[in-house]
């Protein structure tokens, strides 16, 4: 492992290019347009995370791991919060509204959830990881049929997000492992308005893909309004 950085200076996220929890995270840098370093982790086959310098970061074990000028914060949704907190000036994505922020928190819990069904599912299929697949799967469909009940409901008082009419940090929390689902086996046939958030939020200025989630496929007209390959318009 490329051990700490040279200099305290500076972001870095210790980070494996095939996780959805650190995808979480090189995305909200990147529509952050926040300068940092990626600090490759062997997670597979190395498990360099489960090794001692590795765990002085993170006892748990667990990537990502963000550094800010030598400060050290393990897990994806703290260091949404943290960044949120430090660097988004506009308070957009994590207004300063005690209800709203409660509320997001609610969906940042949540996301540890589908972490724990839909992520685990992926990797029982991915890297062969021993686990209960049907009980993963199974649990995986309770979150989505949540979210998808959710989303469905938000849209009729005319909301396009999780909490808000925008995107806020519980989107991005979530997003990685519902739309990296049918890797684990879980199909997303019964979720139209969780792909419909999977769509949008894809258009995002400054969203960047990982393997395993392309980007959108489709033209924009001169509405700004996406059509994919047989001329159907999708929001
Ligand atoms: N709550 C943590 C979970 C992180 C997590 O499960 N990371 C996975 C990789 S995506 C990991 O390191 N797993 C190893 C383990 O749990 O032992 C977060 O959201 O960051």
């Amino acid at each position: 492992m490329q051990s700490k950085p040279n200099t305290q200076k500076g972001l870095y996220l210790y980070d494996y290019i095939l996780s959805g929890n650190c995808y979480k995270v090189r995305l909200f840098l990147s529509f952050l347009k926040l300068e940092h370093e990626l600090i490759p982790i062997d997670f597979f086959p190395g498990f360099e995370h489960k090794q001692t310098e590795f765990l002085e970061l993170n006892p748990l074990g667990q990537i990502p791991v963000l550094m800010d000028d030598g400060f050290v914060l393990p897990d994806a949704q703290a260091i949404l919060v943290y960044l949120a907190a430090k660097y988004d000036s506009t308070e957009a994505w994590y207004p300063k509204d005690p209800k709203l922020q409660g509320r997001i928190t609610q969906w940042l819990a949540f996301a540890d959830s589908i972490t724990g069904s839909c992520s685990a599912a992926r990797l029982h299929d991915k890297l062969g990881f021993k686990l209960n697949i049907e009980q993963a799967r199974k649990e995986g469909h309770q979150n989505l049929r949540l979210l998808d009940d959710h989303l469905v409901e938000n849209k009729i008082v005319g909301k396009d997000w999780l909490v808000l009419n925008r995107p806020t940090i519980a989107d991005i929390a979530c997003f990685p492992y519902v739309a990296l689902a049918e890797e684990g086996g879980i199909s997303l046939n019964d979720y139209p308005a969780a792909r419909s958030w999977i769509n949008r939020f894809k258009k995002l200025p400054q969203f960047i893909v990982m393997p395993g989630i392309p980007p959108l496929h489709g033209m924009k007209n001169n509405e700004g309004e996406f059509f994919n390959q047989e001329g159907l318009c999708f929001s």
